[in-house]
């Protein structure tokens, strides 16, 4: 018995070593505005094993986890005294999702979870889940975190035990150890995907928000909001404008949500953000870009058409198949742009570009016509552009292939 569990033990406590000292690996993708990773950059399997099992031979003598986990997806970022952290969702066999802050020296791997997952402090005990934190470091001195804080709806029909509301939880911290719980935020809709600005805007914080009737779906609720919140100790929205649409046969036609923080650039507010379609297979999501102004961050500069990122490969499978999903980048002092994305709301992934890149894309990719027509007309226009220089240089043909 007791050989067993050394065996088992030291295999476990290996096998987690060999994973979490893996070097990643950067995919060559010419041409491409952003370049994925081989590996993906937390798991499950990165959880630590103190958090899943009972290290004691005599209450665990077969060394079997105790606590097992789902998934660990949707995590917020934060560059924090160099080294890059996320806030990684991590969901239990249980369905019950926390946060834990894991970090790394490089952001493309060996990233390590703290000791202990975040605390919150408990405010409502009918708070069923949290999950999908967006972090702001803000002008005022704060990190702030926003996330879904979801409970059972208690209009719902007896019986009706999936029928639930969401609303944002906001904690806010200086040293990211201590937390300060603020009330949620007070608004007449159900709001996920809320994420504050970093900067004030007229003297006020400014809400990035989402609108929904429904509990998954947007319906009435026009895409992604904007409201400037007078006192943040007690936030309310009290007038919400739609910053950033949803449009018929489009990849947000169904909904969308404001991702991370924007990044502040000299051209302009980035934003990255997902676009929901409904599918024969199901919902399907997908990461978009769009630009707002400086001078009024409520104002849309630039959108590129369609997806810069869609799941690829194994990122199409998991527990909700075919979604990518992001609510943390970063942006470090050379200028390069960490992505952090879910696939299928099962694991976590970095895709790494530079600001330069997402800026020429944002504003050399047309946007969408949202016709069929327009779609052909933006090639048509590219070939005729491209014409001269194709037939001078002699690079390659009309139609793109290498002259022999
Ligand atoms: O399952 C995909 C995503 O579904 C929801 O997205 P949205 O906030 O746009 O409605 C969220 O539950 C999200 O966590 C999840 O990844």
């Amino acid at each position: 018995m007791a050989e067993s569990f050394e065996r088992q033990q030291a295999y476990i406590i290996e096998s987690q070593r060999l994973l979490l000292e893996r070097t990643n690996v950067e995919l060559s993708n010419p041409g491409k505005i952003v370049k994925r990773y081989l590996y993906p950059v937390v798991t499950k399997e990165h959880i630590p094993l103190t958090w899943r099992y009972d290290f004691n031979p005599l209450t665990n003598p077969l060394f079997l986890e105790r606590i097992t986990f789902n998934s660990t997806m949707n995590a917020g970022a934060l560059y924090w005294q160099g080294k890059y952290l996320l806030f990684v969702r991590v969901e239990g066999a249980d369905r019950k999702s926390f946060f834990a802050i894991a970090e790394s020296e490089n952001g493309v791997d060996n990233f390590r979870f703290w000791d202990q997952p975040l605390v919150l402090p408990d405010l409502d005990k009918e708070e069923t889940n949290v999950y999908d934190i967006r972090l702001t470091a803000h002008e005022d001195g704060w990190v702030y975190g926003i996330f879904c804080s979801e409970k059972r709806d208690a209009a719902a029909a007896p019986g009706d035990l999936s029928s639930a509301v969401a609303s944002a939880g906001i904690i806010r911290s200086k040293d990211l150890k201590h937390w300060e719980r603020l009330p949620n935020l007070k608004a007449s809709s159900q709001q996920r995907n809320v994420v504050l600005h970093p900067e004030f805007v007229q003297g006020k914080y400014a809400l990035y928000t989402r609108p929904q009737d429904d509990f998954i779906l947007a319906k009435r609720g026009g895409g992604i909001g904007w409201s400037l919140i007078d006192d943040i100790k007690n936030a309310i929205v009290v007038e919400e404008q739609i910053i950033n649409k949803r449009f018929y046969h489009t990849i947000k036609e169904l909904k969308n949500g404001e991702g991370p923080a924007p990044l502040k650039t000299e051209k302009g507010w980035l934003h990255l953000a997902h676009g929901v379609r409904g599918t024969a297979a199901g919902l399907r999501y997908v990461l978009y870009l769009y630009l707002t102004s400086l001078d009024d961050p409520s104002q849309l500069i630039a959108e590129p058409a369609g997806y810069l990122m869609a799941p690829e490969g194994e990122e199409r499978i998991g527990d909700v198949s075919n979604v990518l999903f992001s609510n943390g980048w970063i942006m470090n002092p050379n200028g390069m742009v960490y992505i952090y994305y879910a696939s299928s709301d099962t694991r976590m992934h970095v895709a790494v570009s530079s600001v330069d890149r997402l800026l020429d894309y944002c504003l050399n990719t047309a946007s969408d016509g949202l016709r069929s027509a327009t779609s052909v007309d933006n090639v048509l226009q590219l070939i005729g552009r491209n014409a001269l220089y194709v037939m001078e240089s002699g690079i390659c043909s009309r139609n793109g292939v290498k002259r022999a």
